[in-house]
């Protein structure tokens, strides 16, 4: 399982927001460049990289900052946040994306899916459940989806794609822990490999995902914060995988 340090870019610095308000959390860094660098250097074999200006505001100002991390990082990155159009989807995995996120396009229109895996292939394609009691958000998070999760994932299971990024919105950025058996649920309910995000509050909760066969766990604020480190939480990772 991997874990995937995140990079949220808002108003072209890194950020860690709580539920994903503008104005709330920490600001990491102004430089989401080294940010992601610095992941790379550490140990991270994939990075998760937000575009948030493009996620709530639909404005693609800080592309080129996600352009430039795409530049300068080796490992795969994973890329969301207002990739509403197939071109747009197209640009980023030109310009170096191993996988898009979509989110709010897929929910509106499920055929928006297919026709962007007949240009990029539908393993670099993950789609956003991102998810409120039960229920699936869209437009920065700011919007309710008629869905549950569970709806969604029989959606798009035919098609292949390379995961659902699940984020808990109600723990984001909170440190408060995760529904374990709500994800174990969500994910033997479909093929499909999910990604987890949302509440890691200890290399424990990171240790109990890795138990239910996910591809991987998305970690922000509990790295930015030193709750603990990249290195900590792979070696437990690594020593727990040993010992079973
Ligand atoms: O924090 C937020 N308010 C937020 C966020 N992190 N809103 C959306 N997103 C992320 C989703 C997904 O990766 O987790 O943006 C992507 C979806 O964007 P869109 O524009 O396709 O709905």
């Amino acid at each position: 399982m991997y874990i995937i340090p995140s990079v949220d870019i808002l108003d072209g610095k890194c950020v860690k927001l709580i539920q994903g308000k503008p104005k709330t959390g920490l600001e990491v860094s102004s430089n989401p460049v080294e940010v992601a660098k610095m992941w790379e250097k550490k140990g991270a074999k994939i990075l998760h990289v937000v575009d948030l200006d493009a996620a709530v505001y639909g404005d693609l100002k800080s592309r080129k900052i996600v352009k430039k991390i795409l530049d300068e990082v080796s490992i795969p990155v994973e890329v969301g946040g207002g990739i509403r159009t197939v071109e747009e989807a197209v640009l980023l995995v030109e310009a170096g994306a191993k996988w898009v996120i979509l989110g709010t396009a897929a929910l509106e229109n499920p055929e928006f899916v297919v026709e962007v895996s007949k240009k990029i292939g539908s393993d670099k394609i993950i789609v956003a459940l991102d998810s409120k009691e039960n229920v699936v958000l869209k437009k920065g998070w700011t919007k309710e989806t008629s869905y549950s999760p569970f709806k969604i994932v029989k959606i798009f299971e035919s098609l292949n794609i390379a995961s659902y990024l699940f984020t808990d919105v109600r723990v984001e950025g909170k440190m408060e822990g995760v529904n374990i058996s709500y994800v174990a649920k969500l994910a033997k309910s479909t093929k499909i490999p999910i990604t987890y995000s949302g509440g890691i509050s200890s290399i424990q909760d990171v240790l109990n995902l890795s138990k239910i066969g996910l591809r991987g766990v998305v970690v922000g604020r509990a790295l930015y914060e030193g709750i603990f480190s990249l290195e900590e939480v792979l070696g437990a990772l690594n020593y727990a995988s040993r010992k079973s």
